[in-house]
């Protein structure tokens, strides 16, 4: 008989939808796994929407106060996907608690919001992971396997992008449902928090630290009505970053991101050049992994498509036959299982706090940059 890890998820928007999916979908895909999340309870602010979101996911109860919902003796583990300026203040509790914590990224607004959220797990000693998903899409965890392999060699660039259109409209609002990621309130940065952290936690896991940076950021949209005030206001966030850096290894990194990209709605990609090879991938064609090998023979030598859906390749041999792929969604059902594997062999699930701890450095550190126009170490 499985062993019940009682989810209490706080926030019911994009990205509970997400985790909720996950928790799931798990057992299902992973029956090897000794524990299940069985969907608890679901808190969110307006009861009519938190009543109707646990009736459409099946979990069989709510709360309207997060307090409450952490003071629950039947829940084991609290999962944060409210807007950015709560995570800290609801993880710190949940950990005080005993619970848990599984938190959506960015870890919290800042470096300083966050290092009390990495004190406060570990002085409980809790479980805890930062959901920077697209580590598990299948073929970037595979990129990270052929670089352990070392068949890239001496590594000397990284290159990422992350690149969305969605609010070139003046006239959408600073704050309310996902647009709270407008307002530097509650999201505490624009594409540096929400697209770049992504890019900097896979280049960190992918490359190593980095460890000192140089950026530019532009407000396109300077003033917007805010939904809290009923006013036009000051926008406060990045609409855009470019940075570049230096890694711990001695390679170069170049990372931009815009949501005034007109055309690309999630265009995540990295490529990484080493000195034997190199490999590329492209959120909108995720099953996809290029690898370019200098050692192969020179008359057939050339980029490879390589299509990641074999049963050997990560992940994949919990999902369908050899040829069929899957999904963004499936990386977030890979974070749950591997959340209750690490539970069950006493480990760590990485990203943890502290690893999203460096992350939030180096946003710190790029946004710095661009502020004071110099080079900040991270
Ligand atoms: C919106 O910009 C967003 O949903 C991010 O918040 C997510 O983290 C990213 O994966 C997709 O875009």
């Amino acid at each position: 008989m499985a062993k019940e890890i009682r989810i209490g998820l706080v926030g019911y928007g994009f990205m509970g939808r997400t985790h909720s999916n996950g928790y799931k979908r798990v057992g299902d895909f992973f029956p090897e796994l000794q524990s299940r999340p069985v969907l608890q309870a679901v808190c969110g602010r307006t009861e009519d929407k938190t009543k109707a979101f646990a009736e459409q996911w099946g979990y069989k109860s709510y709360e309207t106060d997060w307090r409450k919902l952490i003071a629950r003796d039947d829940i084991d583990a609290v999962d944060i996907c409210t807007p950015n300026d709560q995570h800290a203040e609801v993880a710190i509790a949940a950990a005080q608690a005993g619970k848990m914590v599984l938190c959506e990224k960015p870890l919290a607004r800042t470096t300083q919001e966050s290092l009390p959220m990495v004190e406060a797990v570990e002085k409980a000693g809790v479980p805890n992971t930062v959901w920077y998903n697209y580590r598990r899409v299948p073929a970037v965890t595979l990129a990270k396997q052929i670089i352990e392999s070392g068949k890239l060699g001496k590594i000397f660039h990284y290159r990422a992008n992350f690149l969305q259109d969605w609010t070139i409209n003046a006239e959408l609002p600073q704050g309310g449902a996902a647009l709270w990621r407008l307002d530097a309130a509650a999201a505490g940065s624009g594409v540096t928090g929400d697209l770049l952290a992504h890019c900097i936690d896979t280049a960190i896991w992918l490359n190593g630290s980095i460890t000192d940076v140089s950026a530019v950021t532009e407000t396109f949209v300077k003033e917007r009505m805010h939904t809290l005030t009923g006013k036009v206001e000051k926008v406060g966030i990045d609409d855009a970053c470019i940075f570049h850096c230096h890694f711990a290894n001695g390679s170069l990194g170049l990372f931009e991101s815009t949501r005034y990209a007109r055309g690309h709605k999630a265009l995540y990609t990295f490529e990484i050049n080493g000195e034997h090879a190199s490999i590329r991938w492209d959120l909108h064609d995720l099953n996809r992994l290029e690898y370019f090998d200098h050692s192969d023979e020179s008359i057939v030598r050339g980029w490879r498509s390589v299509h990641i859906t074999d049963g050997d390749q990560p992940y994949m041999k919990h999902w369908w036959v050899p040829g069929l792929s899957i999904g963004y969604e499936h990386t977030f059902v890979h974070q749950v299982a591997d959340f209750l594997r690490s539970l069950e062999q006493g480990a760590p699930c990485p990203p943890t706090f502290r690893d999203a701890l460096e992350t939030a450095r180096v946003c710190d550190a790029v946004l710095k940059s661009a502020a004071e126009r110099s080079w900040q170490n991270v």
